[in-house]
């Protein structure tokens, strides 16, 4: 039976892939090229690093290393600027709630994120309490589809992968939650996300008896 829960931060509790994409769009727009919202879905769950690259190859820009790094700051600090108004109104529906229910059930709660802001952000969107182990892109070094973000979150709440149970709306994350060996339900579309065992458009529509 299920003891733990493990949950991806963007695109499930809250919506910074908005945020994301518009300093993604500006640093796109001062290399002199376009970034769609199409584009931008490429980018989700992936490492800051990973999405610079694959930015770039959309753009046909080629940098050094040391403009890269210049880029990734430049971009962190415009992503900062926008997530610091961000408050607890900017959960998604039915997050807190569901957090909320599965506590009281005594199921240990886990953050399995590849963001290095992700403490920052549950902090102002008021859940750093909730959770009880926090995995975030700090401490990790492969990024998903990779196991090794929930593999660290079932280690820091002391719940077996088989008994762990990872909330997901990017594929790579579906695909890490499966290599992990563990359940997945997607939060968004059963067209991209095949290999979760279950897809729900959001926390709002999920009943943890199911
Ligand atoms: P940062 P998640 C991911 O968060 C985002 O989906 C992805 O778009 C972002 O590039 C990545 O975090 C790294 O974020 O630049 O803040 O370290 O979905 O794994 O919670
Ligand atoms: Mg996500």
């Amino acid at each position: 039976s299920m003891k733990g829960a493990l949950f991806d931060l963007d695109g499930v509790l809250v919506d910074t892939a908005r945020y994301h994409y518009r300093a993604w769009k500006r640093l796109a727009a001062a290399l002199g090229f376009d970034f769609t919202p199409e584009q931008n879905e490429e980018l989700k769950g992936i490492s800051r690093r990973d999405s610079l690259e694959r930015l770039l190859a959309i753009g046909g820009v080629s940098l050094s290393e040391n403009e890269k790094l210049l880029w990734l700051e430049r971009k962190n600090s415009w992503y900062l600027e926008y997530i610091d108004t961000m408050g607890p109104g900017e959960v998604l529906p039915g997050a807190a709630e569901f957090l909320g229910r599965l506590k009281g059930r005594g199921i240990k709660i886990a953050l399995g994120s590849a963001s290095k802001n992700a403490p920052r952000i549950i902090q102002r969107i008021g859940l750093l309490s909730v959770f009880d182990g926090i995995i975030d892109g700090t401490k990790t070094s492969r990024s998903k589809p990779d196991p090794e973000v929930f593999l660290l979150g079932s280690r820091a709440i002391g719940v077996a992968p088989r008994d762990c149970i990872v909330f997901e709306d990017a594929a790579a994350g579906v695909q890490a939650g499966r290599a992990a060996g563990m359940r997945v339900v997607g939060i968004g579309s059963p067209g991209i996300l095949t290999e979760a065992d279950m897809v729900v458009p959001g926390l709002s529509e999920l009943v943890w008896d199911r």
